[in-house]
């Protein structure tokens, strides 16, 4: 059995141009890194990402890495999942607020692609096979970020992401589809709104005027076997009970009118946090609406349902999904590993929702890394979707790009 011989981490930038943490392990003369992204509009039950004194450094995380995980972790058969329980015995508490979700994070992704690496398996494989998750392994639907507002781009639009889903057989082809829409949607917002700054997961970031210009705007612009994905992120937008938006604040009555009209008007086909995360009674009510409205993404013959989707309502965290499936206040949930800190617990979570029947949902988050391990984890546990941002960064496009190469390696 190989064993763990080296451990260690260091700074890196992400996409922000803020530090993050990479962690590379080795046994013997293999090695595998890994690093760790960040979230900007975080729920708050997600997992401490550990950050110095100035809020910023991940020293911190760096230090815990090389000299209590590493040495603990030496020697040790290269097995992620006692890798995992052993990092959350070292780390002791509920929301890894003693090492660190980001160090915790570095060390479970970097051991489980050395496993795989050393088994000779593709990544998506090893996941598939490890996780436990009873599907076989499939091709997410792309999650293209294409507008950008909310904490990514200083509020500019009313909505934090406004997301195409494009239809197609293979990777490929939805892929190719959403470049060249991509490539419309440029030449359309140069044209209305001249030259116009991007956002955060590189999306344009055009100052809008009403709730419907978006909208408008993409629909206008899509094919036919296309349909818009939104995040609100209202923890963003809610306060003291009330939802601002444009300058204009609403209840959550009205905030729910206002999702019915867009699904009735316009080829919405998933909305992720729709409410705020303490808002549940709002999300208990439009999981359950929603199956009533006349959607128009529906007629469109692509999708089954329109999709409600958890995230900083969920935050990949088991208890948060059983408390959400069984009071049914979304039908789909956000995975992202570092809400939640180690593997074992992403595949649990991922377990959990699709047995409650939800669709799952792999997420990048809004500071990124190169690396692409999202993809593999989408792959490898059976995600309807990959969320990761516009192809504009290189951060994001590699994503997109790892899952064209695991296209190739399915074939084999
Ligand atoms: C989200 C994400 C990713 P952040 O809200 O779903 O798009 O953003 O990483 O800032 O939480
Ligand atoms: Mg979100």
């Amino acid at each position: 059995m190989n064993k763990i011989t080296s451990c260690k981490a260091k700074e890196i930038k992400d996409s922000r141009g803020n530090p993050t943490i990479e962690v590379e392990i080795g046994s013997e003369d293999v090695f595998m890194s890994a690093s760790v992204p960040s979230g900007a509009s975080a729920g708050s039950r997600e997992a401490l990402e550990k950050r110095d004194e100035d809020g910023k450094g991940v020293q911190t995380a760096i230090k815990n890495v090389n000299e209590i995980i590493g040495p603990a972790i030496m020697g040790l058969d290269v097995e992620p999942l006692n890798i995992d329980e052993l990092l959350l015995e070292l780390d002791g508490t509920e929301n890894k607020s003693n090492l660190g979700a980001n160090a915790i994070l570095g060390v479970s992704i970097a051991t489980t692609k050395l496993k795989a690496k050393l088994e000779n398996k593709p990544l998506w494989q090893y996941i598939n096979e490890i996780s436990g998750v009873r599907v076989e392994p499939s091709q997410p639907n792309l999650f293209m970020n294409v507008l950008n507002g909310g904490v990514h781009a200083k509020f500019r639009l009313p909505f934090q992401e406004y997301i195409v889903i494009s239809g197609g057989e293979t990777v490929k082809e939805s892929y190719g589809k959403s470049l060249v829409f991509l490539k419309k949607l440029g030449e359309a917002i140069k044209e209305k709104y001249g030259k116009v700054e991007m956002g955060d997961e590189g999306g344009f970031s055009p100052e809008m005027k009403t709730i419907e210009e978006p909208f408008e705007l993409l629909s206008n612009l899509m094919d036919s076997d296309m349909v818009i994905a939104n995040d609100v992120a209202a923890s963003e937008l809610y306060k003291d009970g009330v939802y601002s938006v444009l300058g204009e604040e609403y209840s959550s009555g009205q905030f729910l009118n206002i999702y019915k009209n867009l699904v009735e008007n316009f080829p919405i086909g998933s909305i992720e946090d729709p409410f705020d995360e303490s808002d549940l009674p709002s999300f208990e009510n439009i999981t359950r609406e929603v199956k009533n409205w006349d959607a128009k993404a529906l007629r469109k013959g692509i999708m089954e349902d329109v999709l409600i989707v958890g995230d900083d309502l969920t935050t990949t965290n088991t208890e948060s999904i059983l408390d959400s499936t069984r009071n049914k206040r979304a039908n789909a949930v956000i995975i992202k590993p570092n809400q939640i800190g180690t593997l074992s617990e992403v595949y649990k979570a991922v377990k959990l929702a699709r047995g409650a029947g939800w669709k799952i949902i792999c997420s990048h988050r809004s500071g990124e890394t190169m690396d692409t391990f999202i993809a593999d984890l989408a792959v490898g546990v059976g995600a309807y979707g990959l969320k990761a941002g516009s192809p504009s960064q290189e951060v994001r496009r590699v994503k997109y790009e790892r899952l064209l190469e695991i296209e190739k390696e399915m074939e084999k």
